[in-house]
């Protein structure tokens, strides 16, 4: 695949995955583009476990962003399938974009990353990102590193979170679409469902307020999502899974403190989300050695 050469007005389109090492800011980066959250974000590592879909609507072309789980050593069943659905989007894009964390360039699974970029040929951009943490004296070094490591098509720094660089990423990108068409209806952002878009802020709000392997042990799942007729209400019902039984009793908390921080940060944010109010019941549910075990995974959408 080579950069287009179309200069005439004709629609340009194509798809772009980026990749990376946990926590580099990959779902961030997806969000700010769009202007909408369509991906979790996090703190901690390993926050995205699903391939997660963005379309980019710029002015007669559209990008196709997959946002994809870091790349890590896999330890168990659930880490094998995120990072499978990362490494199978390598081969299936125009351009790939790597991210890594401006402040650990060298983190333990950029090389191999790179020798994935390497394997499935395809023309690669690598973005450095958090440059807004500085300092601006070390991002020429990495540039010189990572030209030397391996033959990017163009090296960008940016800050997903506060905006530099990103027209220079999307001009840069825009480069490798090609004449074809709109994949998807010009006002569409994404392809996800919003019982997956409910479950995932559910699992977000985990992320954010528990602490050690627990937001690694939970799942959800959302069973059922109603609006009630003429009373702009939507209930929503989901079920937490957890692996043992004293994970269960940390996620509900002394009193039910836990599981209604949780309830409350995802009902706020899923109310901004569905545009009405939301009842949300959430029931903690222990399925034992969920990530480890295959079919319990399949079951969970892994
Ligand atoms: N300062 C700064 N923080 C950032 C930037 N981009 C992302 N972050 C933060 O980095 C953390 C990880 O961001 P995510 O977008 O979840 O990272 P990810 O690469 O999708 O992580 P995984 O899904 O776990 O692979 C969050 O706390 C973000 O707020 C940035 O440009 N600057
Ligand atoms: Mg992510």
């Amino acid at each position: 695949m080579k950069a287009s050469d179309s200069t005439g007005s004709e629609f340009l389109s194509g798809f772009i995955a980026i990749v990376g090492p946990p926590n580099v800011g990959k779902s961030t980066l997806l969000n700010r583009l769009l202007g909408q959250k369509v991906a979790i974000v996090s703190p901690k590592p390993q926050t995205t476990r699903n391939r997660i879909l963005g379309i980019y609507q710029g002015d007669g072309y559209q990008m196709i962003f997959i946002d994809t789980p870091g790349i890590h050593r896999p330890k168990t069943a659930l880490h094998q399938s995120m990072v499978a659905s990362a490494k199978a989007s390598l081969s299936e894009v125009d351009i790939v974009l790597m991210m890594i964390d401006m402040s650990s360039p060298a983190s333990p699974e950029v090389p191999g990353i790179l020798k994935s970029l390497r394997t499935t040929g395809r023309p690669a951009l690598l973005a450095i990102n958090k440059i807004d943490l500085g300092p601006k004296d070390r991002i020429l070094p990495i540039i010189d590193t990572f030209h030397r490591r391996h033959s990017f098509e163009a090296i960008i720094p940016i800050s997903a979170l506060q905006g530099g660089g990103l027209d220079a990423l999307i001009n840069e990108l825009k480069r490798w679409m090609s004449p074809g068409p709109a994949f998807f209806p010009g006002d569409m952002k994404t392809d996800q469902s919003e019982l997956f878009l409910a479950s995932e802020i559910i699992r977000e709000k985990i992320f954010l307020h528990t602490r050690k392997e627990l937001p690694y042990s939970s799942a959800v799942s959302v069973e059922k999502m109603e609006d009630r007729p003429g009373r702009d209400l939507l209930s929503i019902a989901a079920r937490i899974h957890v692996e043992t039984p004293s994970q269960k009793g940390i996620l509900i908390g002394e009193g039910g403190s836990m599981i209604k921080t949780i309830g409350r940060a995802s009902r706020i944010e899923l109310e901004k989300i569905f545009g009405t109010r939301v009842y949300l019941d959430l029931m903690v549910r222990v399925e034992k050695n969920w990530s480890r075990d295959p079919r319990a995974l399949r079951r969970l959408g892994y």
